[in-house]
């Protein structure tokens, strides 16, 4: 079959943000699209030409579609073998997984993660490097600088596949394996944690959990792990059929967003454990019994007990944090004599140092939490860890997090976000803070002197690759630090996002609200961001 050759012309707005480019299903469905951000791929790739390319999404509604568009445009491009997951389904971890296991040249994500899905909602696609990771910043560049030039494109005058039925077939000259999306990434796990014991736990009589999959990807993945493989109760995995619209809701794990989980968390019949994931599967909540675990304490928890699991016995190398992300980890790396790197936000900034065996676990205060098994976050893998841990302490969630403050601190956190501001509002905002900063430095500033107030820039110690304007960073004499950053995930307007943290040292005064405990950070926030007279916004849409 001869492949046919479409006139197309270049497409405004395909700089991937963040994690890939997002946009409104409405924006993908214009002719020429997706098609062009795909022949950009395969144009600056070319090692995919011969090679093998894994595909998959989280389910959302155009997941399908954009299959079959990606499978006849490989095909003509002359890739040799595609691993796709059935019907469709590969979390972004799982997709990482399949990329590692096969040692594939890459895979395309179809995914927009936690903003919502369905045919008003949002899409998005990214390509992953052979390696598992999010492109680095230089291929994303230069598939963006492809959209702008692009005039035509390749696809296949050919019907849909079948992407319900296992195992190959052809289309032209291309083999296409249809996979089993959860099979290597649960045997991966199986590597990773003790089973064993966490089955014991869930067979204790003693101990009950639920797992939120919120309609999305991750539905399938739990059932297998948590129900057949360790044992949990049937019924343990709620919502855990991956709908196209996610069942209307909007699959983002955090307090605001799964409200009947957290009240299954408090009162007289509490559970001792809850989690949920996100629209592609790799974020993470972890609760306890009326208890959250903050995804900066986690990261931290994690890393001081990472030797109570069979994957990590032999301890960690060392540990990345994103920038806005709190400093419990350093404060762990510090007493394992290890390094602590710390990145722009966004996990493509991981992967040199995962690469190069710098590190061992990442996280970003973003419900983000993952290590060296695969190179994208992992929200299941999170959980199993967890499980694990309470499986080998014998402790309640909430006593392992407050044995690690009283032994190492805490660090109170927050974020606050602005979503939907006026974009030129919010670039303002953002400019008119990088003109204050140098006059800020030794000022007091709401009682606290200034420390140091900059717009942070990273420097890969890898490849020497620099990235500015990551975030605006005001760090106060006693340790606290008021961050300010906009989305790069979003699809309309701008999302303001406003981190705060604050350390304290004395057990004493490590029980009190968080809110409270923040009070005053939040209104200099405010204050020197101008943000309600900038922004028209007294209080944040979404706290986490
Ligand atoms: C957000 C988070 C960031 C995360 C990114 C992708 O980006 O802040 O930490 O890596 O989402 O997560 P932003 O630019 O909106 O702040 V996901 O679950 O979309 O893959
Ligand atoms: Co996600």
């Amino acid at each position: 079959m001869d492949p046919i050759i479409i006139p197309t012309q270049p497409i405004a707005g395909q700089r991937p943000g963040t994690s890939g480019l997002r946009k409104k299903v409405k924006v993908f469905e214009q002719p020429g699209y997706l098609e062009n951000f795909v022949q950009a791929v395969f144009d600056t790739q070319p090692e995919l030409s011969g090679g093998t390319l894994v595909v998959g999404g989280d389910g959302r509604y155009y997941n399908k579609t954009a299959i079959q568009t990606i499978l006849r445009m490989a095909a003509a491009n002359g890739v040799a073998h595609v691993l796709v997951g059935c019907d469709g389904i590969l979390s972004t971890p799982a997709a990482s997984c399949v990329i590692r296991k096969h040692r594939t040249q890459g895979g395309l994500i179809l995914s927009a993660s936690h903003n919502p899905g369905g045919p008003d909602a949002d899409f998005g696609i990214k390509f992953n490097v052979g390696a598992g990771g999010p492109a680095p910043e230089s291929v994303t560049n230069a598939i963006y600088e492809r959209t702008r030039t692009i005039d035509r494109y390749r696809t296949l005058d050919a019907p849909d596949v079948d992407l319900q039925q296992l195992g190959r077939q052809r289309l032209d000259e291309m083999e296409i394996e249809v996979i089993d999306p959860v099979a290597d990434y649960a045997e991966l796990m199986e590597t990773l944690f003790d089973f064993n014991a966490i089955h014991q736990l869930f067979n204790s009589g003693l101990f009950r959990m639920r797992f939120d999959a919120m309609h999305a990807v991750t539905g399938p993945y739990a059932v297998e792990i948590l129900e057949r493989r360790l044992g949990a109760e049937p019924g343990t995995v709620l919502n855990g059929e991956p709908l196209e619209d996610f069942g209307g809701g909007h699959p983002d794990p955090n307090l605001a967003h799964t409200q009947v989980l957290v009240a299954m968390t408090e009162g007289a019949d509490a559970l001792d454990f809850a989690a949920a994931s996100d629209g592609d599967g790799d974020r993470n909540m972890i609760l306890g019994k009326a208890f959250f675990v903050t995804p900066s304490d986690s990261l931290a928890v994690l890393a001081a007990n990472a030797h109570h699991t069979p994957g990590y016995r032999n301890g960690i190398v060392g540990i990345a944090r994103s920038m806005p992300t709190s400093q419990a980890a350093d404060r762990v790396a510090e007493e394992l004599g290890i390094d602590c790197y710390e990145t722009p936000t966004g996990w493509k900034f991981f992967g040199n140092l995962l690469d190069a065996g710098r590190i061992t676990l990442c996280g970003e205060e973003s419900f983000g939490t993952g290590s060296d098994h695969v190179r994208e976050k992992d929200g299941l893998w999170a959980v199993l860890f967890w499980l694990n841990l309470l499986a080998v302490r014998q402790q309640s969630v909430a006593e392992i997090v407050r044995d690690h403050w009283r032994r190492f601190g805490r660090n109170y956190y927050t974020r606050h976000d602005y979503e939907g501001v006026d974009a030129k509002a919010a670039e303002g905002l953002m400019e008119h803070l990088r003109e204050r900063l140098p006059g800020l430095v030794g000022k007091p500033l709401g009682g606290l002197t200034v420390a140091y107030a900059d717009d942070f820039a990273y420097q890969d110690p890898i490849d020497g690759s620099r990235a500015e304007r990551q975030g605006i960073r005001i760090g106060l004499a006693d340790g606290a630090r008021i961050i300010f950053r906009l989305s790069g995930t979003g699809t309309e307007g701008a999302t303001l996002r406003v981190y705060l943290e604050r350390f304290e040292a004395d057990p004493a005064r490590q029980g009190h609200d968080t809110q409270e405990v923040m009070a005053q950070l939040i209104s200099i926030a405010r204050d020197i961001a101008q943000i309600e007279s900038r922004t028209g916004r007294r209080e944040p849409d979404v706290i986490t």
